[in-house]
């Protein structure tokens, strides 16, 4: 397999699957501003059209994007859906609120240079709704379906990383902040984290030498 991923992005979740899978994968950074693959400049929008990371290309040469699609197929892959209807319900359910409720509606403002102060003051509106669905649900639970780590929770953890580097608050949510405090000491995600930072500031470099070149 092969993932397409940008540095601390929602593609990170796809890199903490793997790891906790068991599963092999190259990885081919891509670079948000120039769309093509880092160090051989190959052309992203070839792979997925809308320049988007997650994609992965899966060992039979199909490119999966969107976050939900690719944490779905690595589950499936190894194993790890549900057997009970009710309970795949319950995981796509969760997928589909981080996917949209969170990841787009409270996060995606603050890193998508279209998006402007109106486009931000909307997400932050929107975020103590969602951040108090997941505060309610995490009180008194370990992971966010059902008993152990799961794809959610790889997806999960990746996004409230973000936090960090936003005004979206965790603090108001001890559950919440626990819960993300303790994922994050996790191998596979500190693992994530301690090989994607580094690349990250990297990127943050070039975008600044291009803006004021
Ligand atoms: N709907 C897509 C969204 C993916 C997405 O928003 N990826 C972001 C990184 S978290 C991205 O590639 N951003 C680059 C850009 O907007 O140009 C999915 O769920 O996979």
């Amino acid at each position: 397999m092969k993932l397409y991923f940008g540095p601390l992005a929602c593609s990170m979740a796809t890199r903490i699957a793997l790891h906790e899978l068991n599963l092999e994968a190259d990885y081919v950074e891509v670079c948000p501003s120039t769309k093509s693959t880092l160090p051989a400049g190959d052309d992203y929008l070839k792979v997925n059209p809308m320049g988007l990371v997650p994609a992965l290309v899966t060992d039979e040469g199909q490119v999966i994007t969107e976050n939900l699609a690719v944490l779905e197929y690595l589950a499936e892959l190894s194993g790890r859906m549900p057997e009970a209807r009710s309970a795949r319900a319950e995981l796509r359910q969760w997928l589909a609120f981080l996917s949209t409720e969170l990841h787009k509606a409270v996060f995606t403002p603050f890193f998508d240079r279209s998006a402007d102060d109106h486009a931000r003051a909307y997400a932050l509106k929107k975020a103590p709704q969602r951040l108090s669905v997941l505060e309610a649900r995490l009180t008194g639970r370990e992971v966010l379906v059902g008993a152990e780590f799961s794809v959610a929770d790889a997806f999960l953890v990746t996004i409230l990383n973000w936090a960090q580097a936003t005004p979206v608050d965790l603090q108001p949510y001890p559950g919440l902040n626990a819960y993300a405090e303790r994922h994050r000491r996790r191998p596979s995600v500190a693992a994530a984290i301690t090989h994607e930072l580094p690349l990250y500031i990297a990127e943050k470099k070039r975008e600044r030498a291009r803006v004021s070149a």
